[in-house]
C-alpha cells in the first residue's frame, strides 16, 4: 500500500500523503514511507518539492491516535524520534520545499507543514497543535518550530490552549505565507515551485542553507556562513552565465546546475 506518492513534473516533485480514509494520519508505516521517499529523491534533477495531502479534507490530521494510545514511555520517545528524524530530513533537504496545506493540518500535520520552507494554504485549511488536550506534548518538533516561526508567545498560546485556527488567522500570524481558494492551491504551489526551479539551483540551495544554518547560531557566525556560501557560488558556471548575460543585455542560457 503506497501511503506516500511521488509525482514528478519536470524539475518539481509533488509528494502526497495518501491515507485519506484516516485523514492522512501518520502511523509508523506512513512515516517510514515518507522517510524512504525523501531518501530516494533524485536531487540531481529535482529543484523544488511540494508536500500535500490526499483528498479534499485533510493535509494531515495528525499522528495516528489509535497507534499512539497504548504507547509506553520508551515507545513514546521512540515514536517521537522516528517522526523527528524524518521531519528533520525534510527540513534539511537541500532543495526548497513548499507545504500545500489543503485541509486539516493538526498535531503531526501542522508539524509536517512547519518542516517545509514555505506554507501555502487553502481557505479550508485548519491548523493547530491539539496535543495538550490529548494528554501529550507536540512530539514531532512542534514546540520548537512553531516558536521559531511565529514567536514564543503566540506559539505558547496556541499550544497550551490546543486551539485550532483557520487559514486567515494562520496568515495573520505568519504561520502561512498565502491563502487561496481550494481549487487554486495546487496551481499556485506549482507556479511558485516552477518559479523557484527556474532560478540558479546551486544558488537557491545555498540560500536555503544560509538561512537555515544561520538561524541556528549567533549573527557573527551567521554572516560567516553566508560569506562562505556566497563565495562558493563564484565557482559555478551558472553564476558566470547569468552575470555575463546581464552585462551583455541578453537573457541567460538555461541554468545547468553546475
Ligand atoms: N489519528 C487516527 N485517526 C484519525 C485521526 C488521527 N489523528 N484523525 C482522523 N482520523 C480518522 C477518524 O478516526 C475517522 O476514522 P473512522 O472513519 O474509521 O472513524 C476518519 O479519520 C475521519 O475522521 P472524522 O470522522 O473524525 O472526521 P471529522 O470531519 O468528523 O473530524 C477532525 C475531522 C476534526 C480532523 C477529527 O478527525 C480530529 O479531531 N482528528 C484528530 C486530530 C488530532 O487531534 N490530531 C493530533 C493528533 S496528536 C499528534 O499529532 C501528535 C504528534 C506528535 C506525536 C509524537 C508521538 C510521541
Amino acid at each position: 500500500m503506497a501511503f506516500v506518492e511521488l509525482e514528478i513534473k519536470g524539475s518539481v516533485g509533488i509528494l502526497t500523503i495518501n491515507r485519506p480514509e484516516a485523514l492522512n494520519a501518520l502511523n509508523d508505516q506512513v512515516i517510514s514511507q515518507l522517510g524512504e521517499t525523501l531518501d530516494n529523491l533524485d536531487l540531481n534533477t529535482l529543484r523544488c518539492l511540494i508536500v500535500t495531502g490526499s483528498g479534499a479534507k485533510a493535509f494531515v490530521a495528525g499522528a495516528d491516535i489509535g497507534q499512539m494510545s497504548g504507547l509506553s514511555k520508551a515507545e513514546g520517545e521512540a515514536f517521537g524520534k522516528l517522526g523527528n528524524d524524518i521531519f528533520r530530513k525534510l527540513e534539511t533537504l537541500p532543495i526548497p520545499t513548499i507545504a500545500a496545506v489543503n485541509g486539516f493540518a493538526l498535531g503531526g500535520g501542522c508539524e509536517l507543514a512547519m518542516s517545509c520552507d514555505i506554507r501555502l494554504a487553502s481557505e479550508t485549511a485548519v491548523f493547530g497543535q491539539p496535543e495538550a488536550g490529548l494528554g501529550i506534548t507536540p512530539g514531532f518538533g512542534g514546540t520548537q518550530r512553531m516558536a521559531r516561526l511565529i514567536g514564543p508567545g503566540k506559539a505558547k498560546e496556541l499550544i497550551y490552549s490546543a486551539r485550532n485556527i483557520k487559514a486567515p488567522e494562520a496568515l495573520s500570524i505568519g504561520l502561512v505565507q498565502a491563502v487561496y481558494p481550494a481549487e487554486e492551491l495546487m496551481p499556485a504551489a506549482e507556479k511558485l515551485a516552477n518559479r523557484i526551479a527556474g532560478n540558479a539551483p546551486i544558488a537557491v540551495r545555498a540560500c536555503k542553507k544560509a538561512i537555515n544554518d544561520g538561524l541556528q547560531v549567533g549573527m557573527d557566525e551567521a554572516v560567516v556562513i553566508e560569506e562562505k556560501l556566497f563565495g562558493s557560488c563564484f565557482e559555478t558556471k551558472d553564476q558566470r552565465n547569468a552575470m555575463s548575460a546581464f552585462l551583455e543585455k541578453r537573457p541567460h542560457d538555461p541554468f545547468e546546475n553546475c
